[in-house]
């Protein structure tokens, strides 16, 4: 593993210190008591901006002016024109795409290569992507003809849900709030996003992209806060949210479901994942390292669907081994411009902080570390920033904490097994239920491991291959609901039935 240590590079598009506001009703605003956190760079630990933080009357103000565009110009849209308007969105975040990035990354430390392939592409693909599914979607209908009824025809109707609370997450910031807020504005629903605090940027930006492209006012509106006694249990529990869809820890999740009961809110919950990949003997050893190289790396490990448990045929677990570590020491860590880095540091120093607990639990639970397992010197510039080593370990027992417990940081577990039902009761023993890798070339093995995993997504010789079309979501503690394709559509509208007898 290289460190890098090229000078500090300036940054083009934001500037030294900023503050990011609310968006509310078309405008950009600060809280009314004035009151502001940091937002600071996890390179460095430098200050990037102050941010607005609201209180119940920001998200008052919000979601007010989310019902009123409900109700008004928006409400009145055709959904073609709402789709032409989306597109446009989607157009303007690929034109704008240099800032989005600069943004991105700045909040989150993580390369541009990452940024520029998976978080700002799909920030634009989710406007459209939900667009087409809508405008292409069937209306079910059925005749009744019995001697009693005499003819009737049923026709599903659907509406939107209303005014929706979008409560995202940190680590994928544009693409995890917009693969809320796309199907969510095509479905007509107005949105009230709460970003997270460590991750403001991007979804301030989309408020002068909304406006841009003449996205009624009040359709699109973000409110920064906290989560307890901060502007997310404020927007979580506001009486005239219709519904909340919400990615992040699996004890939020509990939080806001019971928010969410109070009116008996809908609630989409996309939480937290212990993931297991399970390595067959029969594997393409190459891509089964290369993929698992992305599944337990990329992003610093700041993947819901990372893979942080990893299952290996006996024969072929030294080699395994062996061929992780030596890619592990082969990641270069750098600032996001550094066209070579491929690993930046975690979002935050408090987060490191957590993380750096497990690698200490680790070692005081007899795992063996095979690379890394501490923090990295990193040169002058970066040593304040929130880096940390990625890291392999080997025999800890099954029932470790760092085996149970969602880490959420560049690190994984593995251990070899002889049986494919041994895998399989090792890859289900978890609460958590998101996702599982599966590497063999051995198709019959494929599905019925595939169809055994007690997961929402299972992927086979591949990891994070997406097609928007398919359903998104996790089983067990990992969450409630799917969306994505159609499966969004049903979140984001009502369905209603209409009887007509003839
Ligand atoms: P988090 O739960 O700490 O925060 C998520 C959001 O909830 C933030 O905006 C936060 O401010 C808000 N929040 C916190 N407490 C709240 C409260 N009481 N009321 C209302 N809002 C509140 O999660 P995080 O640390 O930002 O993200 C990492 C977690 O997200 C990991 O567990 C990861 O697995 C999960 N995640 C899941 C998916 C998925 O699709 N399943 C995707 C990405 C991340
Ligand atoms: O690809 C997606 O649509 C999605 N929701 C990915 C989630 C990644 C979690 O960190």
């Amino acid at each position: 593993m290289k460190n890098q240590g090229s000078a500090l590079t300036e940054r083009a598009i934001l500037p030294e210190e900023k503050t990011f506001r609310h968006f509310i009703n078309g405008e950009y605003v600060d809280s009314t008591d004035g009151k502001t956190f940091e937002n600071r760079d996890p390179v460095d630990n430098s200050l990037i901006g102050l941010v607005c933080e609201a209180g119940q009357k920001e998200v008052d103000a919000a979601v007010r002016a989310a019902r009123a565009a409900l109700n008004g110009p928006w409400g009145k849209l055709t959904q073609a024109d709402r789709v032409e308007l989306l597109n446009r969105v989607a157009d303007r975040i690929n034109e704008r795409f240099e800032e989005f990035l600069e943004a991105e990354c700045r909040d989150t430390g993580k390369p541009r290569s990452v940024a520029s392939h998976i978080d700002i592409p799909r920030g634009a693909a989710n406007f459209k992507a939900f667009s087409e599914t809508l405008a292409n979607h069937p209306t079910e209908t059925f005749k009744l003809d019995t001697p009693d009824s005499q003819g009737a025809l049923n026709y599903g109707h659907r509406v939107p849900k209303g005014v929706v609370a979008v409560i995202s997450p940190w680590n994928l910031p544009l693409l995890l709030m917009t693969f809320k807020v796309g199907p969510a504005l095509a479905c007509g629903n107005t949105v009230v996003v709460k970003p997270s605090e460590e991750t403001p940027a991007t979804a301030t930006l989309l408020g002068e992209v909304m406006n841009e492209c003449g996205v009624p006012t009040g359709v699109y509106n973000v409110v920064h806060g906290l989560g307890p006694d901060s502007a997310g249990e404020f927007l979580t529990a506001h009486h005239d949210v219709d519904a909340i869809t919400f990615t992040g820890e699996t004890q939020t999740g509990e939080i806001i479901m019971r928010a969410a009961s109070v009116g008996l809110r809908n609630v989409s919950m996309e939480c937290g994942g212990k993931n297991p990949a399970i390595v067959f003997a029969d594997c393409d050893l190459d891509k089964a390292i290369e993929g698992t190289m992305r599944s337990s790396f990329v992003n610093c490990g700041q993947v819901c669907l990372g893979t942080e448990r990893i299952y290996v045929e006996q024969p072929i677990f030294d080699d395994f081994v062996a061929r992780l570590k030596a890619g592990v020491e082969g990641l270069k860590l750098g600032r996001p411009e550094d066209a070579d880095a491929n690993f930046g540091p975690l979002v935050s120093l408090e987060h490191r902080e957590k993380v750096l607990s497990y690698y200490k639990l680790a070692v005081a639970e007899g795992a063996t570390v095979v690379v890394g397992g501490g923090v990295p010197d990193m040169d002058e510039t970066m040593n304040d920033g929130a880096w940390i080593e990625p890291t392999i370990w080997i025999g800890a027992s099954d029932d470790a904490r760092i085996v149970n417990e969602e880490i959420f940081g560049p690190c994984c577990h593995i251990r070899p097994f002889d049986t494919e039902e041994e895998a399989i009761n090792l890859a289900n023993d978890t609460d958590y239920g998101l996702c599982a890798a599966i590497w063999t070339e051995n198709l019959s093995r494929a599905t019925r491991v595939a169809e055994a995993m007690e997961v929402g997504l299972v992927w086979v010789n591949s990891w994070f291959l997406r097609d928007l079309r398919t359903a998104f979501g996790g089983a067990k503690q990992s969450g409630i609901g799917r969306e994505g394709g159609v499966h969004s559509l049903n979140f984001y509208t009502e369905l209603k039935n209409i009887c007509i007898k003839y």
